[in-house]
């Protein structure tokens, strides 16, 4: 069955894989299945076509067969439950693993997110200087906890799963402001997350459509 995904047509980060199709691109090759992707607009993002597929107007979307998904999670977590590869066949160890999704989406992501509309939508704002430490810092208790108990571990749970791929693409949002570099170990852990041969292949297929102007992954 063909699965189609929406990704941007135009890149704010320039191919960076910042956006969030790429966590979805690095789930679909980690389990292995082909796909297409469909380039969206960012006037096309509201348009009545692609609201009946995510009503908030976002990508990145999801459809195969009568399915259609939005939502990055809950996408990641649907290949996860589809296809082996990304969640432990263990009935524990999955749940564990769908935990660390959620710790990621939902503890780790929001503090880093705000540091984006602290330095992007707020940064004329005569407060912007004095709340952007305060950001910061957030961000650090959360990553203090996650290099805790990461420990000298690989992945967060034993094996690599869709828990290691939400969070390390939520941490490399931070790579630009010199947040993870202050955590050689969270560095070190996006690196190796980095250098499995599916991620390798998310991240230049994203890439390829803003200088080859590639559309299928
Ligand atoms: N919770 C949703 C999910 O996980 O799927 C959030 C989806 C979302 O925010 N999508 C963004 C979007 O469609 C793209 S990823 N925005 C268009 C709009 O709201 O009109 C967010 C993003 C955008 C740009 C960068 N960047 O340039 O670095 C990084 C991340």
């Amino acid at each position: 069955m063909t699965i189609t995904i929406t990704a941007f047509e135009q890149s704010p980060d320039r191919g960076q894989g910042l956006a969030r199709d790429t966590r979805v691109r690095w789930a679909l090759e980690e389990v292995g299945q082909p796909y297409q992707v469909r380039l969206v607009s960012f006037a096309a993002l509201k348009e009545p076509a692609h609201l009946t597929l995510n009503p908030f107007g976002k990508i990145p979307t999801y459809e195969e067969g009568d399915l259609a998904l939005f939502e990055s999670g809950a996408i990641v977590l649907h290949l996860g439950e589809r296809y082996p590869g990304l969640l432990p066949p263990d009935a524990y160890a999955r749940a564990r693993a769908v935990a660390w999704m959620f710790a990621a989406l939902s503890t780790v992501e929001p503090p880093i997110l705000d540091l984006s509309t602290a330095r992007m939508a707020e940064g004329d704002k005569p407060w912007a200087a004095e709340r952007l430490p305060l950001v910061k810092d957030r961000i650090r208790t959360r990553l203090d906890q996650l290099v805790r108990h990461l420990g000298d571990a690989d992945w967060l749970d034993g094996t690599f799963s869709a828990g290691d791929l939400m969070m390390v693409h939520v941490l490399q949002r931070l790579k630009p402001s010199g947040l993870l570099g202050e955590y050689p170990a969270l560095a070190a852990y996006v690196a190796r997350a980095e250098a499995r041969p599916a991620f390798q292949r998310a991240f230049a297929a994203q890439l390829a459509v803003f200088t080859d102007g590639v559309a299928k992954g």
